[in-house]
């Protein structure tokens, strides 16, 4: 986008203050995020939702309002954790569109904070699990049915899979080489496990609630010390979903260990109680059983959208590099196969939580 049309976007948030610097914010995949800041410091998130992802952008910002909303309903103690704030832009409504058409918002920002690279202490994992845990209780009395549905397919691995294989019986666009045939491969192989909880959730063991459907470690703020978990950010896929979704994209991020791809099981113990403690007895025994489901799936359903991605020219998934979709798949598959590896471990670190 042409900086001053960026900059005009910018000062329709900026309640008729100027503004001082914009610059990118973050490392997502999907929107583009900038940090502004005013003349009188003031600083704020904007971002303009992608309308290649999000079908209908503006539903995303209702739902947004609509957790505001259900937020605002509970005593301010209760609330122990910060979610962006939307802020309206000059004609009063919490968006802008701009002259291509695409939809701008801009949100509070969090701070003092600050993301994680990585997990640095078993402390800092069980603060990822108490946020994550947190978030999910304070959802609890949302009705799923009152948010739109903002991506329809999210997280529905079989959907994933079709979407796959109907690329896969295109003319190929992309190098048949090792690792083309390895991730392949590995999908090949696994394809039993795709509706791992599609079909649960289908025969109703499993229901659907409100989940984030991002809770990533850096979508995770801590406070400056980066001792405490004090925000979930990114509420874009904030929807009805299973909360097994979570759990599983929020492990995959925080326990792979990216040197040699390892799975770190004791970063999963300490996310996996701290979350337990904060969520009580609100997942029955059934819905813990599929806790190892979750572990396993996402991160597999996650290498095969970025493999999708590759095989259909990288339109999703921003990318720097020609090839980068495609390592991104096979680190994923190669966390998939050490958490297969560990599986019994898993299942009994699982059996032993607490509530
Ligand atoms: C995307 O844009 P970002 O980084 O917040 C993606 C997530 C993936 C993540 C992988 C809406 O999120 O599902 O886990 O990339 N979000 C969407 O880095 O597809
Ligand atoms: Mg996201």
């Amino acid at each position: 986008m042409a900086p001053p049309e960026l900059t005009s976007i910018a000062s329709r948030f900026a309640g008729g203050e100027s503004l001082d610097t914009i610059s990118p914010l973050g490392s997502g995949l999907i929107n583009d995020t900038y940090a502004v800041t005013t003349r009188r410091h003031r600083r704020f998130v904007l971002q303009r939702i992608n309308p290649q992802v999000f079908p209908a952008p503006l539903r995303v910002i209702a739902n947004q309002q609509a957790l505001d909303r259900h937020l605002a309903t509970k005593p301010a103690a209760a609330v122990k954790l910060r979610t962006p704030r939307l802020l309206n832009a000059d004609e009063g409504r919490p968006y802008v569109i701009d002259s291509a058409g695409d939809v701008w918002r801009a949100m509070q920002m969090i701070e003092p904070s600050r993301t994680l690279a990585a997990l640095t202490s078993l402390d800092q994992a069980r603060q990822v699990g108490f946020a994550l845990g947190h978030f999910h209780c304070l959802l609890a009395d949302m009705a799923p049915d009152g948010l739109h549905d903002t991506l329809p397919g999210f997280h529905v691995t079989p959907a994933y899979f079709a979407e796959y294989q109907v690329l896969l019986a295109q003319p190929p666009i992309v190098a048949d080489d090792g690792d083309y045939h390895a991730c392949r491969d590995f999908i090949e192989r696994h394809a039993g496990l795709i509706d791992s909880l599609e079909a649960p959730r289908q025969r109703g063991e499993l229901s659907v609630r409100v989940m984030h459907g991002d809770p990533k470690l850096n979508n995770i703020l801590f406070d400056a010390l980066g001792l405490k978990a004090v925000s979930l950010i990114d509420l874009d896929t904030v929807k009805p979903g299973l909360l097994h979704y979570d759990i599983g994209d929020c492990l995959r991020s925080c326990c792979h260990r990216r040197d040699r791809h390892r799975f770190d099981l004791a970063i999963c113990q300490s996310v996996l109680t701290a979350y337990c403690a904060e969520t009580g007895d609100s997942l029955s025994p059934g819905e813990r059983e599929y806790f190892y489901a979750a572990i396993w799936l996402i991160p597999f359903e996650l290498g095969l959208r970025f493999f999708s991605d590759y095989l259909a020219g990288d339109r999703y998934f921003k990318s720097t590099a020609p090839r980068q979709n495609l390592l991104r798949a096979r680190a994923q598959f190669a966390l998939c196969e050490d958490i297969a590896r560990q599986r019994s471990d898993i299942e009994r670190l699982i059996a032993q939580l607490p509530g």
